[in-house]
């Protein structure tokens, strides 16, 4: 296999294995703020921090000094209460394993013909893969929500970053683009902001949370899409209803066109199924025993089975490995006997509820897509 080859590339003084890569747009003074990294690129269940997906809607802001940032709680609660990090990291903590996608990851397999799937190496391309699994730590939302004391009447939990600024029609894709300046917010309902895996994270894979990532302090939503985990937190209001927000019912919806009355929030990500290895374009394998890989994941939690077909044949159970937390990825491997050929090879997953693919039809912003995406894989 010609490209598991060693490059040269130097880490920490040795020449090295080719190190994993991601696709990356810097502003002018060379800061980060797009990233994505291809699925074939991640080579276990945690993707290293530098590698993790990265989008800000508005534009990214000025970073906090954690020292001076806080955190104000109010709205309807018995305690208003404005937190440093120190009162935060004072709390119980809380620690969640998991996929974190936007949900415009992958959009572009919703309209197939527009798509030309990049090969291996060429990240140069409109590309896979706007998905990261991450080990945040931080305070379990409810644990917050407990010192501060509920109001009976509150059912909706509003969450604003500090990064304001005007969606402009380039980021809304049929949406309507607002004229005044806005900040990052969206309003969970109180049911899933006190699930205990929701939380407050100030930390990610071992080290604090970086700026790009949200820091000092960001929301994290296990099993909706990214749009949910809300970056740069300065304020949490407890409110009586869903207040209109321009990120929950002008973007980030199922509709079937813009004058759709039936405008329902994305919230749970459906199952993901997809093959890494071999993908497109690779060189063929050897004919006999191939193994194909993948990674499996869905909104729901837990992977329960993983099926392959080849061209268009039975579905056929894979292997999965064994399991690990419920909202990461699970890594499964098809074992076959494959003559010299060209197949077409499809791959379905189903979750711990039961789901299978795809559970999110199209929708006018081509948002969660978990279709059935097929790979050629070459034999010779
Ligand atoms: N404050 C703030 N939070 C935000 C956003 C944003 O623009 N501002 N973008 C959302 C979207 S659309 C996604 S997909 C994720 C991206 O998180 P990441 O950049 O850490 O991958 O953050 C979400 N939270
Ligand atoms: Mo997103």
């Amino acid at each position: 296999m010609a490209r598991r080859e060693i490059e040269g590339e130097w880490i920490q003084g040795w020449p090295e294995r080719r190190r994993s890569q991601a696709l990356s747009r810097k502003d002018e003074q060379g800061r980060l703020v797009h990233q994505r990294t291809p699925y074939w690129e991640q080579q276990g269940p945690l993707t290293p921090t530098d590698l993790r997906y990265l989008v800000a809607q508005l534009q990214t802001p000025d970073p906090a000094d954690p020292a001076e940032w806080s955190l104000n709680v109010g709205g309807l609660v018995q305690r208003p209460l404005r937190l440093t990090l120190d009162d935060l990291q004072a709390l119980p903590s809380h620690t969640v394993r998991m996929v974190h996608e936007c949900s415009g990851s992958d959009a572009q397999f919703f309209e197939p013909y527009e798509y030309e799937q990049p090969t291996r190496y060429d990240l140069s391309k409109p590309h896979t893969g706007a998905a990261s699994a991450g080990e945040f730590t931080g305070v379990s939302l409810a644990t917050l929500l407990a010192e501060v004391g509920v109001h009976p009447t509150a059912t909706a939990l509003l969450a604003r970053g500090f990064d304001c600024g005007t969606p402009g029609e380039w980021a809304a894709g049929g949406a309507r683009a607002v004229p005044e300046e806005i900040n990052y917010e969206k309003a969970l309902p109180l049911a899933k902001a006190l699930h205990p895996d929701t939380m407050l994270a100030w930390g990610l894979n071992g080290e604090y949370l970086r700026h790009v990532h949200g820091g000092p302090l960001r929301l994290i939503v296990p099993g909706w899409s990214g749009n949910w985990s809300v970056k740069w937190l300065e304020r949490l209001e407890l409110l009586r209803e869903m207040p209109h927000l321009y990120y929950q019912d002008e973007y980030f919806f199922y509709a079937q066109s813009i004058d759709d009355e039936q405008r329902v929030p994305i919230t749970t990500m459906g199952v993901r199924c997809v093959i890494t290895d071999p993908i497109d374009g690779d060189e063929p394998l050897p004919a006999g025993r191939v193994s194909i890989h993948g990674l499996a994941w869905s909104g729901e939690g837990a992977i329960v089975a993983v099926e392959v077909s080849v061209d268009g044949g039975d579905w056929v159970p894979a292997e999965l490995a064994a399991f690990t937390d419920r909202w990461l990825w699970r890594r499964w491997t098809y074992r076959c006997d494959l003559p010299a050929g060209s197949y077409t090879v499809t791959a379905r997953a189903t979750d711990e509820a039961g789901r299978t693919q795809p559970q999110t039809p199209w929708n006018m912003l081509r948002k969660n897509y978990d279709g059935i995406w097929p790979m050629t894989v070459r034999v010779k």
